[in-house]
């Protein structure tokens, strides 16, 4: 049987949950408060966690599988596999300053302060333009960070950017693209293997149906 993580409330649930019901696997979905759910017709078994959360326990071996962004795959730098892209929830991972802020480069950051919950790959990216500015690490509400003082800029997520524009920045530069994925453990049994196998057959199957 495949232990399947994915998130238990959020952006990625309703589409996870989509996924494995188009897929024909039937099970109880985790909005019943519920945090695992056995499937009634597929070797499965569903937990539901945080986001966060999900890479860790791929790598540790607790779940086989999990349903993660790749902001959160790479973030976290936890070692397992992308096994399939899932072309949802897709987002970018941006720069932003003050509107009335004049933009030349990513160079502008050189000595200011950044806020973000992503100070992996802002470091990274930093790193490989040769700026050095101090990173904010908070775990939410990032863009109301220039606002009262605590960066010159942020890096966050957007989507549609009006949350960027409601607070009064604009984005200058996508430093990441991302969509959601399938994660894997990197030790899977020959038997759990077989399983994802008839797995991402039908997951397949439904995204040729869908293209
Ligand atoms: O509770 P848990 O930890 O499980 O969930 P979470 O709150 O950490 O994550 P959640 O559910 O908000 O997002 C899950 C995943 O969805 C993210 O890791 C991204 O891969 C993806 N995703 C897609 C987004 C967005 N779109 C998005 N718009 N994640 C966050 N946002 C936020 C963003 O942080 C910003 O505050 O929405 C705001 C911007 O949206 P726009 O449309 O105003 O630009
Ligand atoms: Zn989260």
């Amino acid at each position: 049987m495949l232990r399947i993580a994915i998130q238990k409330s959020g952006r990625l649930s309703d589409d996870s949950i989509k996924l494995f019901k188009e897929c024909g696997i039937r099970f109880e979905s985790g909005s019943t408060g519920k945090l695992k759910s056995l499937s009634t017709n597929f070797p499965a078994e569903f937990l539901f966690l945080r986001d966060d959360d999900i890479p860790g326990y791929v790598e540790d071996g607790v779940a086989d599988l999990g349903i993660v962004g790749e902001n959160v795959l790479v973030e976290s730098s936890k070692n397992v596999r992308v096994v399939h892209q899932l072309g949802f929830s897709k987002c970018r991972l941006s720069l932003a300053i003050p509107r009335s802020t004049q933009w030349n480069g990513v160079q502008d950051l050189q000595g200011r302060g950044i806020a973000t919950s992503y100070p992996r790959i802002l470091g990274n990216y930093l790193q490989e333009h040769g700026v050095e500015a101090e990173i904010h690490e908070i775990s939410g509400s990032v863009e109301i960070a220039p606002s009262i003082g605590l960066a010159d800029a942020v890096c966050d997520i957007v989507s549609s950017g009006s949350t960027l524009l409601s607070n009064g920045l604009k984005e200058v530069e996508v430093i990441f693209k991302s969509e959601a994925v399938l994660i894997g453990s990197n030790q899977l049994s020959n038997e759990k293997q077989v399983i994802l196998e008839s797995l991402l057959f039908r997951i397949n199957a439904v995204q040729a149906a869908q293209s």
